[in-house]
């Protein structure tokens, strides 16, 4: 597919860092658009999703932070998406915090029977509203569209779930909570730690993924979390842990999956400016978009 349409979603509802909902800006900022069009895409920004809090929110019965407000939203990015899925064109997200994806794979997992999620990430993003320390729904995404959640956030798109356990693999994980490798565990989720990573490489783990991805999917939605990089590369998140992905390990990832052309949507989040080094990380994140699109060292 050779037409990208671009969509922001300048989310920060997710967590309680403000600033994430620069991330759209600040990425496009950084160049995306022509960065992309040089490698000869057909690239259309649609601009950005109207992210509003009600006021009179909730008659809080959930400790869940701003849940009406982020499933209003999804709802929206996954009508946004089917949009353009329907126009035969590849969905590239701006967050916006990691909330985003509940709509995003939402949206696209209509299009696919057996959809597949690559999951860049610190973290998890796997928690429900028991298992929660924070209440932050940014930190849910992956269990609400495995179907595992607060009804509000795995009904998006009125149907569940989107994603089976077993067509999901995260990369680099190394903040997991306790209830979150419980749901690893008794899912039997394919989890690529930094441990497997600093053992096996980037590129046995990048085939690994991709072998197990290939097999069985027939299509694949690929969201970066920018603190799944080491917060030396991409300082600008909300959450940083030491440890983690280099500069020139997430590139190796991005472009092992262009040679697959395995990808047929993708999301980067969690950018924040304002925690950031002169856009650094955004920057970072548009790299990234440059290898996951076909640009060469040579
Ligand atoms: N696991 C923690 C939580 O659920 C932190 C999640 N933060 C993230 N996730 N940035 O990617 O609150
Ligand atoms: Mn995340
Ligand atoms: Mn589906
Ligand atoms: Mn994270």
């Amino acid at each position: 597919m050779k037409k990208i349409s671009i969509l922001g979603v300048p989310m920060d509802l997710g967590q309680t860092r403000r600033g994430v909902d620069m991330g759209p800006s600040a990425i496009r900022y950084a160049g995306v658009l022509n960065r992309l069009e040089k490698l000869d895409y057909d690239v259309e920004d649609i601009g950005d999703i109207a992210v509003k809090v009600d006021n009179h929110e909730e008659e809080n019965h959930t400790v869940l932070k701003n849940l009406k407000a982020i499933a209003k939203i999804s709802e929206e990015i996954a009508l946004s998406i089917q949009n353009i899925i329907e126009n035969k064109r590849f969905p590239l997200l701006f967050g916006g915090d990691h909330s985003i994806a509940i709509g995003t794979i939402a949206g696209i997992s209509k299009y696919y029977k057996n959809l597949g999620v690559i999951w860049f990430d610190a973290h998890g993003d796997l928690n429900t509203e028991e298992t929660s320390p924070s209440g932050n729904i940014h930190g849910m995404p992956l269990a609400a569209s495995m179907g595992f959640g607060h009804p509000l956030l795995t009904g998006i798109g009125g149907y569940s779930p989107k994603v089976n356990p077993e067509n999901v693999v995260i990369i680099g994980a190394r903040d997991l909570d306790k209830g979150e490798r419980e749901l690893i565990k008794s899912k039997n989720i394919k989890v690529f730690t930094m441990h497997e990573i600093d053992r096996l490489g980037m590129t046995r783990v990048m085939e690994e993924s991709i072998d197990l991805l290939k097999k069985k999917t027939d299509g694949v939605h690929l969201s970066v979390d920018l603190d799944a990089l080491d917060p030396h590369d991409a300082p600008g998140v909300g959450t940083p842990v030491l440890g983690g992905i280099s500069y020139r390990e997430s590139h190796l990832a991005m472009e092992m999956l262009e040679e697959t052309k395995l990808i047929t949507s993708a999301e980067f989040v969690e950018v924040n400016p304002i925690l950031d080094e002169r856009n650094k990380t955004a920057e970072v994140a548009v790299a990234l978009m440059g290898s996951l699109f076909g640009e060469k060292l040579l």
